[in-house]
């Protein structure tokens, strides 16, 4: 057993989809597509890859000989002051937009990042704790992103003995006490990422949330690029105000799990972690770290669309309407040219599209039959005007 809170952590994995999550409230913009993919709960089934590095991820916290809690099974909708209000988010921003969040009304959504329990467990007195979920973000399409994936949240409160008493923001930030919280989350992270990959190309970059101060990203050299697996820092002052902890300090973090797992076990595609193919899911069956073997890599073929753009253009509608379309047979949905005609002042786009199943070839009749959706729909949905 990796920690004590094993036994029923992992029982409730549902076939996902189960849950309606649409409805006409105004604010609705769930789609069928993300509804299916809620009550998934790839973290909680034994031997997916993501089950197997949440593990891995617990093992070494719990050999750090310090007890961090284990929260696995919170519900994914929460409300905007859990998700937003109480990480000092402030209205307005653009994480709380709906081009960028699925929300169920004004109030509820799914949940954009695990920080949003956060402040719930804090205030329940919880000091040490990782929390793994599924969270949701309207994003880009390709092989890092996808419109649902799992983080898994930590926290440490420092003990108080350790930590000056009241001090101003400013007197905080500049103090002895931060600089050690800060220095202490950084190699914890990475004593974890060598703990999970021994030595890789690694660096930090200075990054910004609302809910912690300082910031940091920290990304991994993989398949010829920088990606970035996770984002942490010194919690701020005001988040622990607002749990009436005002004479706490601690530190968080929020790990990409795909992202790390792609990194273990060597998988290409974001997309490969949803798939029920057994040549995927049986190479994980011993629960053990092993290299992904692709068993094939099929064909692929792109197609372009171009069109004018209204003002009010989000690309993440269209990114959207891609995968309503498409589903997971498009791997990467890219801008590819840009243009604002001086004449009459609109704003012209081009998308490629390449399609590419993980699982099988795709016939010439079925990528051009979803192209036509495509352009059939991109009109009335988005109000472009196509070339
Ligand atoms: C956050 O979500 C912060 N809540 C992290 C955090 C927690 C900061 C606690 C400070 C304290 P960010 O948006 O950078 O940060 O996402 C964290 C990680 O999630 C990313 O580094 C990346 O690994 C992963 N991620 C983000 N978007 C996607 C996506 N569309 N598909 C797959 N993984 C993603
Ligand atoms: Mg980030």
């Amino acid at each position: 057993l990796w920690h004590g809170f094993a036994a029923g952590a992992t029982t409730s994995a549902s076939a996902g989809g189960t849950r309606t999550l649409i409805s006409d409230d105004p604010s609705n913009n769930v789609t069928p597509y993300i509804e299916k993919l809620v009550g998934r709960n790839l973290h909680l089934i034994p031997n997916h890859p993501l089950f197997i590095i949440k593990r891995k991820i617990e093992g070494y916290f719990a050999e750090l000989g310090i007890s961090f809690e284990i929260f696995d099974s919170l519900d994914p909708v929460v409300t905007c002051t859990a998700c937003f209000d109480d990480l000092n988010i402030p209205p307005g921003h653009p994480a709380r937009k709906p081009s960028d969040t699925y929300y169920l009304s004004e109030g509820t959504l799914l949940r954009t990042h695990t920080s949003a329990h956060q402040s719930e467990l804090m205030r329940r007195g919880h000091e040490r704790f990782l929390c793994t979920g599924d969270v949701y973000r309207r994003d880009e399409i390709d092989a890092s992103h996808y419109p649902a994936f799992h983080q898994m949240e930590g926290v440490r409160l420092m003990d108080v003995a350790d930590m000056p008493a009241q001090l101003s923001r400013d007197e905080w930030l500049a103090s002895d006490a931060c600089a050690r919280t800060a220095a202490e989350l950084k190699g914890t992270l990475e004593g974890l990422v060598d703990a999970l990959f021994g030595p890789v190309e690694k660096r930090w970059v200075e990054a910004y949330f609302p809910f912690t101060e300082p910031s940091l990203e920290l990304e991994i050299f993989f398949q010829g690029d920088w990606l970035e697996v996770l984002g942490c820092g010194v919690i701020h002052s005001e988040v622990l105000a607002k749990c009436g902890l005002e004479h706490r300090h601690g530190w968080a973090f929020g790990l990409g799990l795909e992202r790390l797992a792609m990194i273990l076990f060597s998988i290409p595609d974001i997309r490969l972690f949803w798939t029920e193919d057994t040549r995927f899911t049986s190479q994980f069956a011993s629960g053990e770290v092993v290299k992904f073997q692709p068993y094939s890599k099929y064909p692929e073929c792109y197609k372009d669309v171009a069109f004018f753009v209204p003002e009010t253009w989000e690309e993440n509608d269209f990114m959207e309407l891609c995968r309503e379309c498409g589903g997971d047979l498009m791997e990467n949905v890219k801008m590819i040219d840009e243009f604002t005609n001086p004449k009459s002042g609109k704003r012209s786009l081009c998308y490629r599209i390449v399609y590419r199943s993980m699982d099988r070839s795709l016939t010439n009749e079925e990528v051009d039959e979803i192209q036509f959706q495509l352009r059939e729909k991109v009109g009335p949905k988005l109000g472009v005007e196509l070339r």
